[in-house]
C-alpha cells in the first residue's frame, strides 16, 4: 500500500533513473545497451523494478512511468549518438501491459520522431508470458511495431517453457535465454544443453540469441563455441548511468 501511493508521486519528484547495461554481439563486435529503471525512494533507498513495476502495471501508473522511460532513454540515445557513438542501438523493456496499450503505436512514433532518433536503433523487450497472453492480437501489435523498423526481442526466455516453434509465429528478431539457464550450467550437464538447443534452434528459425546473466569466462567460452550472439552480464559490466556509459563503452569496444 506504501508503495502503491509513493509510486504516484515518484515521477513528479524526479525519483526514477535510468540505468545502462552493455550487450555486446560476439559476431558483429558491435556493443549495444539495455535501459534498466531504477527507483530511489526518498526513505527505503533503491527499489527494485522486480518490486515496483508489478505494482505499476496494477495501478495505471505503467503507463506514464513506461512514456518517462521511452522518453529519457531516446533522449539518453541521442545524447550519445551526439558523443560518438553514433551507431549505438538501445534496448527497452515493456511490460505486458504497456505493449498491451492501444496508444503505444502513437506514443512511440512521437518520441521518435521528436527526439530525431532512428527507429531502427530501437529494440523493445518483451517478456515470454506477454506475447502468450493474446497471440493474434500480439501478432498485429508485433507487426505495427515492426513497420515502424522496431526490432523485437523476447526476454527472460525459456522460463515459462513455450517452444521455440510456437515463438515462430510471432514476427520477431531475437531471444534473450534468461540467466537462470545461464547460472545453472555449471552445475548440471542438463543446464547446458538446454541451452545449446536453444541456441541451434532459435538459429535456424533466423534468429539472433542473447545470454543474459554472463559472469565468467567459462561461461563466455563456452556461449562463443555454440555460436551464441550476444551477450550481457556482469562479466562485461553491471548496469550504470548515463555518465559512466561512454567509458564502459570504450572499454568494450
Ligand atoms: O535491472 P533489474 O535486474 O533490477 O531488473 C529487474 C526486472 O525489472 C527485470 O525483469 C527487468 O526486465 C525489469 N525492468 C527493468 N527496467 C524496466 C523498465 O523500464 N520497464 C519494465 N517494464 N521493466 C523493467
Ligand atoms: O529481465 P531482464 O533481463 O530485463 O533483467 C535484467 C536484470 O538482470 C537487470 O536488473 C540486471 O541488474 C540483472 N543482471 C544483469 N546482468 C546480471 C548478471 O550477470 N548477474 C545477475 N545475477 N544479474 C544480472
Ligand atoms: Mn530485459
Ligand atoms: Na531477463
Amino acid at each position: 500500500i506504501r508503495l502503491e501511493n509513493d509510486l504516484q508521486t515518484a515521477l513528479e519528484n524526479n525519483e526514477f533513473s535510468l540505468y545502462y547495461q552493455p550487450k555486446v554481439n560476439v559476431q558483429s563486435g558491435t556493443v549495444s545497451v539495455e535501459a534498466l529503471i531504477r527507483w530511489k525512494h526518498p526513505q527505503l533507498g533503491m527499489v527494485s523494478p522486480a518490486e515496483f513495476i508489478p505494482i505499476a502495471e496494477e495501478t495505471n501508473m505503467i503507463e506514464r512511468i513506461g512514456k518517462w522511460v521511452l522518453q529519457q532513454s531516446c533522449d539518453d540515445l541521442k545524447t550519445l549518438h551526439k558523443s560518438g557513438f553514433s551507431a549505438l542501438k538501445m534496448a527497452v523493456n515493456l511490460s505486458a501491459r504497456q505493449f498491451m496499450d492501444s496508444s503505444l503505436k502513437a506514443t512511440v512514433s512521437n518520441i521518435l520522431t521528436s527526439a530525431d532518433v532512428p527507429p531502427s536503433s530501437f529494440v523493445f523487450e518483451i517478456t515470454e508470458t506477454t506475447i502468450m497472453k493474446e497471440p493474434n492480437e500480439v501478432i498485429r501489435i508485433l507487426q505495427a511495431l515492426k513497420e515502424q523498423g522496431i526490432m523485437i526481442a523476447i526476454d527472460d526466455f525459456g522460463v515459462s517453457y513455450s517452444s521455440l516453434n510456437y515463438l515462430n509465429r510471432f514476427p520477431i528478431d531475437a531471444v534473450k535465454i534468461d540467466r537462470s539457464f545461464i547460472r545453472d550450467f555449471h552445475e548440471n550437464r542438463k543446464g547446458a544443453e538446454i541451452v545449446e538447443a536453444i541456441i541451434s534452434l532459435a538459429h535456424r528459425l533466423n534468429l539472433s540469441v542473447t545470454a543474459e546473466g554472463v559472469e565468467t569466462e567459462e561461461q563466455v567460452r563456452f556461449l562463443l563455441e555454440k555460436g551464441c550472439d550476444e551477450m550481457q552480464g556482469y562479466y562485461f559490466s553491471r548496469p550504470v548511468p548515463l555518465e559512466q556509459l561512454p567509458n564502459v563503452l570504450m572499454k568494450l569496444q
